[in-house]
């Protein structure tokens, strides 16, 4: 397990990617997480002005328990909700240090595009049963790191207690993609339609630089709206959202310090496979 790699280890799998080192820092001992949730905190949401902090719905209100802390929802569309502060920052470093555990054993590679072989600005890898991957062939989940062959790590703890406080949906997430954002990446518009359930929604979790989250509607031409995500923000997209167009314009430099050279990582949760 990832718990017990001696903290050497980790500049011997990166080093022959030095890129990958960004979000790593300094090296770190390994020690097994325990799960502690974010109390709320007061920090004002980052809303852009087009989205109303006002507009919460009914529905949301019998939403705002989580385990032992209250959360304060804003439902941005129908199906689209945003969780302000949704890690506080012990439990942000504490998934940061997951990530780190993970991509030791599957480091992040840079997926292309379909038929073009064009690379993406992100980079990314996964955890759980399943990973998505995109190369020349198509985009496709897969059991396997698509560099090393080897099955993906598993989903920390604490990503499968995320999904079980905000998806609404009763069986585990299949993947979870790690995208790692470094200060000019983004990620265009796209639907994420690459998996057979739609009725699980897809949980996104944010670290480090805040990014400018755009979303709009079912159609590529729907108008769209924006909102920037930080870090330990959570956003949902499950029900009449679970198929919107969604991508990250650009990210804010320096507003986070969470990861020591900046940038930043964003997980999706997501069922893959219909549940039996
Ligand atoms: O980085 C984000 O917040 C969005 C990521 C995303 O849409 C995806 O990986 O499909
Ligand atoms: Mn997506």
């Amino acid at each position: 397990m990832a718990g017990l790699v001696p903290a050497i280890h980790v500049f011997r799998a990166v080093s022959t990617d030095v890129e990958s080192s960004l979000f790593f820092g300094s090296p770190h001992i390994l020690t097994a997480n325990r799960i502690h949730f974010a109390e709320i905190c007061s920090r004002t949401t980052a809303l852009e002005k087009d989205v109303d902090p006002r507009n919460k719905s009914g529905d949301d209100a019998s939403r705002g328990i989580f385990q032992n802390r209250t959360m304060s929802p804003i439902t941005l569309s129908p199906g689209l909700v945003y969780y302000p502060d949704y890690l506080d920052r012990p439990a942000q470093e504490r998934l940061l240090q997951s990530l780190r555990e993970i991509t030791m054993q599957a480091p992040l590679f840079t997926p292309r595009m379909p038929r073009t072989g064009k690379p993406f600005s992100v980079r990314m890898t996964n955890c759980g049963r399943l990973g998505w991957v995109s190369d020349v062939d198509g985009y496709r989940y897969q059991p396997t790191h698509p560099e090393t062959g080897k099955p993906w790590p598993a989903m920390p703890e604490q990503v499968l207690r995320a999904w079980e406080e905000l998806s609404f949906y009763p069986h585990p997430p299949d993947a979870c993609l790690i995208n790692f954002y470094e200060q000019s990446a983004r990620m265009g518009m796209h639907q994420d339609k690459d998996e057979k359930e739609f009725e699980a929604p897809v949980v996104s979790l944010s670290l480090g630089d805040t990014a400018l989250f755009r979303y709009g509607g079912l159609e590529r031409r729907d108008p769209t709206k924006s909102i920037r995500l930080r870090s330990g923000d959570a956003i949902v997209f499950g029900g009449p959202a679970r198929l919107i167009y969604h991508g990250i314009d650009r990210l804010n430099a320096g507003s986070s310090d969470l990861l020591p050279q900046g940038g930043r990582l964003n997980l999706t949760l997501r069922k893959v496979d219909k549940a039996l």
